[in-house]
């Protein structure tokens, strides 16, 4: 469909190889492109799939080239309102991200997850459940979660299933794009030095159900208020779910049981400490959101419950490392945001060592302050935003606090200061960027000197 167009793929990351191949399938003409002025053509060049043609280009883009482009495809990483992307759409250039490009392939059905937390696991978990009812050769996971959709998509036929972890910057970019089922798990602030604005940030969100129908659902989560004011606009069949209320129609928590109800007729399904292996309240809500999804793939109730008795958490969210000294290491590199780290901190039982701080998403810490309710001890630094973190700490009457210059350093120190009995948790509230390139990174690393240490 888009043969012989001129498409100037924009990122050389693993979105841009991906949509650089895909581009390359349906016989386009590819640029592919890279702002980074640090990037060599060369080391473009060796990025390219074999046999690949397409012309390799970094720094500065040269206006003739940037004339020819009829279609953009953009990177997640890359903003749509930078100043080359706003002359080409002045231009009439058609401006796709990498998710909308790989739709434009899909042969099967596509279920698409989005939210601020709690995305990967219940990606994750949703994936697992496909795997189990429709076969793992039939199911496809991608998105977000680390696996380009692009790359995946020319596997897809009429009886498989995709599973798509999707965030903000993926939607923000997508005009066809239509999953059969979707669901926002919750809003909360996030990205705001991309989107600029809370309100554009829940519009990037809300798309995930643009091109949805009647025929389709979308999940909602009726304990955020953002996710609960678009059930009343969503234009698929909201399915609810609340971990803190009993709801007519819908999943809920009740007395330790994720109960189904039915205009009010309720059956219980699964007890969510026996039956879970997952902790954590954010679980119990990610876990409503599969079983919600799952029932509405019409998969049987047995298989959904079978995977979730046997689904372990995923790894970087609230994982447990090791016990060294007698001080237990918790890993939540993913919690990359206020709102995730609160998780992180409310699913330790006692004492903690907590390293927080990474690059400036321009996010406010004063909740995330507040969730210490006491169990935080030390409040280890590091990154970017160490001085802003350390300031709205103080004003929140909270002084245990360190500062690490490198990431070895911070390690060293929790070592230090953590006793037998306590826990040491990485749970930054911040994006790695800046000291790390991903989160998956920081989070290895993390492990890595863990298991150093003695026992
Ligand atoms: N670049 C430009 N111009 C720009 C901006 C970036 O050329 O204006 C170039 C950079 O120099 C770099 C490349 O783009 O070479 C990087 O592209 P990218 O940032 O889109 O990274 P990818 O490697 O393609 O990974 C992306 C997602 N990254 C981001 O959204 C920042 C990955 O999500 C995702 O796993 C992957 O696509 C596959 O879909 C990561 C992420 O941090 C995990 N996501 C955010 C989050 O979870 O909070 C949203």
């Amino acid at each position: 469909m888009l043969k012989g167009q001129t498409c100037l793929v924009i990122g050389s990351g693993i979105s841009g190889i991906g949509a650089l191949s895909l581009l390359e399938h349906m016989k386009a003409e590819v640029i592919l492109y890279d702002s980074n002025e640090k990037i060599t053509v060369e080391e473009l060049k060796k990025k390219l799939p074999e046999g690949s043609n397409a012309t390799c280009i970094a720094g500065e883009l040269p206006t003739e080239v940037e004339q020819r482009v009829e279609v953009a495809v953009l990177s997640p990483g890359v903003p749509t309102d930078i100043p080359l992307v706003n002359r080409m759409r002045d231009r009439g250039v058609k401006i796709i991200g990498e998710i909308e490009l790989g739709f434009l392939a899909e042969q099967g059905k596509v279920i698409a997850i989005t939210g601020t937390n709690g995305k990967t696991t219940t990606t994750t978990l949703v994936g697992e459940i496909m795997k189990a009812y429709y076969g793992a050769e039939k199911t496809f996971v991608v998105g977000n979660i680390g696996n380009p959709y692009t790359m995946e998509v020319l596997k897809t036929a009429a009886d498989t299933v995709t599973v798509g972890e999707i965030s903000s910057f993926q939607l923000e970019t997508i005009q066809t794009f239509h999953p059969v089922a979707s669901a926002i798990l919750n809003v909360t602030p996030d990205h705001l030095n991309r989107h600029h604005t809370m309100a554009a940030y829940v519009k990037a969100k809300e798309a995930v159900a643009s091109n949805q129908t009647g025929e389709d659902i979308c999940v909602l989560n009726y304990e955020n208020e953002y996710t609960r004011d678009f059930a009343g606009r969503c234009p698929a069949r909201v399915v609810l779910f609340s971990s803190k209320r009993e709801l007519t129609d819908g999943y809920f928590l009740k007395d330790d049981k994720i109960v189904k109800s039915v205009s009010g007729q309720v059956t219980e399904l699964l007890d969510i400490h026996t039956d879970m292996k997952l902790v954590g309240i954010c679980n119990v809500e990610n876990v409503m959101a599969a079983i919600a999804i799952a029932e509405g793939m019409k998969v049987p109730m047995e298989t959904i419950l079978s995977v979730i008795r046997e689904f372990h958490a995923v790894e970087h969210r609230i994982e447990f490392v090791a016990t060294k000294g007698g001080v237990d290491y918790y890993n939540d590199s993913k919690g990359t945001n206020p709102d995730a780290a609160i998780q992180g901190i409310k699913a330790m039982r006692g004492p903690t060592v907590l390293i927080g701080g990474g690059y400036d998403k321009q996010s406010e810490y004063d909740e995330w302050i507040e969730s210490f309710d006491g169990k935080v001890k030390w409040l280890v630094l590091i990154g970017e935003t160490k001085e802003k973190i350390a300031a709205c700490a103080k004003a929140h009457g909270f002084t245990n606090i360190k500062f690490a210059e490198t990431f070895e350093q911070c390690l060293r120190l929790c070592t230090e200061l953590a006793e037998s009995g306590d826990a040491v948790l990485l749970s930054p509230a911040c994006a790695s960027w800046g000291m790390f390139p991903n989160y998956e990174v920081r989070g290895q690393i993390f492990k890595e000197y863990v298991h150093s240490l003695a026992e």
